[in-house]
């Protein structure tokens, strides 16, 4: 399965966003990764739909919205998602997961569920028709800059052998939290193929966003 490099947004300075989409562009970035939190599943708040927005008008690289909201089958209409896009919705923030998977479906888009580090992998075991890719958390949502909590690499290889035995090698495993080029090359033998990365990873001050992902690239290479 293809690499494929998200970067995190809310780890992007602001007053450099020109510039930073700019690099993302010219070095063929995958997905924008996009934090969207509520203040009540998690903690804290980070970007939101005018953000979405603006991004969408300025490039045509896809949109990858990490939905960190209570309810989120009832916000999907909220932001402009299309067929190039991925939405992930939390399975602890809804009673009605598959009706928010089938709402992203509906705009065409590509639907994700993500996991909190004690979430069991079975929680998707009856939507697996609904889903193009997991995301496993391999930190608590809410923050940046948090560490890896190990049991996740274990959980990223079950969760790669229990998509497979179940006959859905396509369906995709993100991870989302601490993945340092170190950290990645373990979640890429473990299972993973889409890596957000943020403050360990391509945003750092020794080194420039370009190289940082050049950097990045090599590590994950096979
Ligand atoms: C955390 C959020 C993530 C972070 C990302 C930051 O709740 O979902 O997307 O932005 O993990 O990266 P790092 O390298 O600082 O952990
Ligand atoms: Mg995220």
């Amino acid at each position: 399965m293809k690499n494929k490099i998200c970067p995190s947004m809310m780890c992007a300075d602001i007053f450099d966003l020109k510039n930073i989409v700019s690099v993302f562009e010219k070095t063929n970035i995958d997905y924008l990764h996009i934090d969207i939190m509520d203040g009540c599943f998690v903690p804290n708040y980070t970007l939101g739909t005018d953000y979405c927005r603006m991004l969408k008008e300025h490039t045509a690289i896809p949109l990858d919205i990490h939905l960190m909201i209570n309810e989120p089958e009832n916000k999907i209409d909220w932001f402009p998602i299309d067929e190039k896009d991925y939405v992930s919705v939390h399975c602890e923030s809804t009673n009605h997961l598959q009706r928010a998977l089938s709402r992203i479906k509906e705009k065409g888009a590509k639907a994700m569920v993500a996991l909190n580090p004690a979430t069991p992998l079975f929680a998707v075991e009856n939507v697996l028709d609904d889903i193009d890719a997991v995301l496993i958390m391999t930190v608590n949502p809410g923050y940046a800059g948090q560490k890896l909590i190990p049991s996740t690499l274990k959980k990223i290889k079950s969760a790669r052998e229990f998509l497979d035995s179940r006959g859905y090698k396509d369906i995709e495993i993100e991870v989302d939290g601490n993945v340092s080029f170190e950290n990645a090359v373990k979640m890429k033998n473990a299972g993973a193929n889409m890596f957000v990365v943020g403050s360990s990873g391509i945003f750092k001050k020794e080194f420039s966003l370009e190289e940082g992902i050049e950097r990045f690239r090599m590590a994950v290479k096979s």
